[in-house]
This record gives structure tokens, C-alpha cells and sequence, in this order.
């Protein structure tokens, strides 16, 4: 018996490739000229290329769309619901890592980490004096989260470890939060955090979020964190912010171009820590994500609900 076919954007990992085998066979990313389309009955994406309605079209067999990832922000979810095709992604597998990520991104760029490695080793250094490299406290302070969600609240339970006081913008507010967390305007949270940490997904709505406006009523002190989309904050305004030291930091796992170009004047400041979108990358993590995304995947080709369906 022939086995569904399914289109992958990228090499597997061995794991992957070991968890699918006998299940799928896996043909590469549609390149020009390929001449399986209408055989493919499965999309399965690590968030890299577009899946938007014009692909869709060109695989009428198609019958399932896997997200190795929770931000299904590179597919069109409109076309695949007017298509009937379900969408998966991994919430909830990623939050912890996720959020692990925002706090350590919180201490290198609130307490210099990066810089000082990078003293530490340098050859002309001879040793530690009085004013060398200081920065300002993490705990105790006031951390604003934009996007209480399944990420959201873990950065939150984390930061009351630091004994921070928790801020939170959501669209609404949200009913039973039981993480201490503040419900402001974004205005206010901007206006009030010592670091501003950014959990929302990118959507119409969160794109450039985080402008010129927005990071002029941040505190001269701040530092923003993004582990969500590099799109939420708009680079330009931010590059300046950081070049002019109208904020003290920024920590990014997430970057808008993502990666970006070798000579950004972003990758010449000193006051930002840049992680190449590694949120996720614990070996735990991934393989809750390859488990989740195989049982959506194969729920979708039997034409069974699946785990995590989006919308
Ligand atoms: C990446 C992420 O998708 O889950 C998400 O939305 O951004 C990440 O987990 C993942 O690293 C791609 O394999």
C-alpha cells in the first residue's frame, strides 16, 4: 500500500525522519517544475515558507497542514478554512522554553551578560573595578508582558520569582488569571516597565505594534524583550531607540528581517542581546513539538480531528 504524501520545508531531523517512517513518505518543499503536486495530501512547515491559497491550489489533494511551531503566522488561514484543509500547530509544547527564553533574554540585556563575556575574554582586560559594566536590578522591578497567553502567563510565573510587580496588556482583559498579573493599557504598561516583554502572535493587529510612538513612552531605563515575531516592533524605530540610548536594552530571540542582513546597525549595538529565534530549541521542547505535529499531520491524512486544530 502506498503511503500519503506529504511535502516538508527543509531537511528532517534524524528523530523526525525516524518518528515518520513507515507513516509518510516525504517528498521536498515544492520546487518549479515538480510534477507531484496533485499527489501531496499533507503540508508539514517549520514556520519558513509562505502556505497561502495559490499553494493550496496547486495541491488538490491536499488534506491536512502541520505547523512544527505554535505562530502559524506564514499560513493563510482564511484560504485554508474556505478550502476545508485544518491547520495544526503546538501550543502549549513550546510555553515553557518559550518563556525560559524571555527571562534569560531579560537577564543579559538587564545585567550586560553578553558585553561582559566579551570583557572577560578580552586580551587587554586586567580586572574588575568599581564602576565596570553596571546595570540596574531585575528583581524587584516592574515587568510588562503584552500577551497574557499560554507563553505570557509562564514569563509571568517566572517573573513573580524575581519578585517582580507583573503588568499584562491583552486585547481584553482576561477572567481568573491566577498569575498576579495587572491588566493595563498598553500605554500604561509601556509607560510603567522596567522590561516590556512581547508574547503576542503576529497578526494584522500585532504587526508594528511597537513603534516610534510606543517606544517613546518607554522608560529611559527599559528594556524590551521580544520572543514572539520580530514583525511586532518596527526594526527601524528600534535600531534608532537603541542607537540614541533612548532605552537601555532590547533582548531579541525574534528579529524583522529574521536573520538580519550582516551589516544591520542593529548587530553593531552593544545594549541588545540577539538569540537566532532559539525559543524552543531545547532538546524536551522539540520533542514535544515533532510528537504534537506528527499526531496532527496523521490525525488530518486519516481525516480525523486534530490534536490542536487552529481557529
Ligand atoms: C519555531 C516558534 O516555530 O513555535 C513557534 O512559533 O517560533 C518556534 O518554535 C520553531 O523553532 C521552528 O522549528
Amino acid at each position: 500500500m502506498s503511503l500519503p504524501r506529504v511535502i516538508v520545508d527543509g531537511p528532517l531531523s534524524p528523530d523526525l525522519e525516524a518518528m515518520l517512517h513507515g507513516q509518510v513518505e516525504v517528498l521536498p518543499w515544492l520546487a518549479p517544475g515538480t510534477d507531484y503536486d496533485d499527489t501531496i495530501e499533507g503540508v508539514y512547515t517549520y514556520g519558513h515558507p509562505t502556505v497561502d491559497g495559490p499553494l493550496m491550489d496547486r495541491l488538490p489533494g491536499l488534506r491536512v497542514i502541520s505547523n512544527n511551531g505554535v505562530g502559524v503566522d506564514h499560513i493563510d488561514l482564511e484560504a485554508a478554512k474556505q478550502r476545508r484543509i485544518p491547520v495544526g500547530n503546538t501550543p502549549g509544547a513550546v510555553d515553557g522554553a518559550t518563556a525560559d527564553m524571555a527571562i534569560a533574554l531579560v537577564l543579559a540585556a538587564g545585567r550586560r551578560i553578553v558585553e561582559s563575556d566579551q570583557m572577560a575574554r578580552a586580551a587587554d582586560f586586567e580586572q574588575q573595578r568599581p564602576q565596570l559594566l553596571m546595570a540596574h536590578e531585575v528583581h524587584g522591578k516592574t515587568i510588562g508582558i503584552v500577551g497574557l497567553g499560554r507563553i505570557g502567563r509562564q514569563v509571568a510565573k517566572r517573573a513573580a520569582g524575581f519578585e517582580m510587580r507583573i503588568l499584562y496588556h491583552n486585547r481584553h482583559e482576561k477572567a481568573g488569571d491566577d498569575t498576579g498579573a495587572i491588566y493595563v493599557s498598553l500605554d500604561q504598561l509601556l509607560a510603567e516597565s522596567d522590561f516590556v516583554v512581547l508574547t503576542v502572535p503576529l497578526t494584522a493587529t500585532t504587526r508594528g505594534m511597537i513603534g516610534s510612538r510606543e517606544i517613546a513612552l518607554m522608560k529611559s531605563t527599559a528594556v524590551l524583550v521580544n520572543v514572539a515575531r520580530g514583525p511586532i516592533v518596527d526594526t527601524a524605530a528600534l535600531t534608532q531607540a537603541l542607537q540614541e540610548r533612548r532605552i537601555r536594552g532590547a533582548g531579541l530571540d525574534v528579529t524583522d528581517p529574521e536573520p538580519l542582513p550582516r551589516d544591520h546597525p542593529l548587530l553593531r549595538q552593544s545594549n541588545v542581546v540577539i538569540t537566532p529565534h532559539l525559543g524552543s530549541a531545547t532538546y524536551e521542547t522539540r520533542q514535544k513539538m515533532a510528537e504534537l505535529s506528527i499526531e496532527n499531520l496523521l490525525a488530518g491524512l486519516r481525516g480525523d480531528d486534530l490534536t490542536h486544530q487552529v481557529g
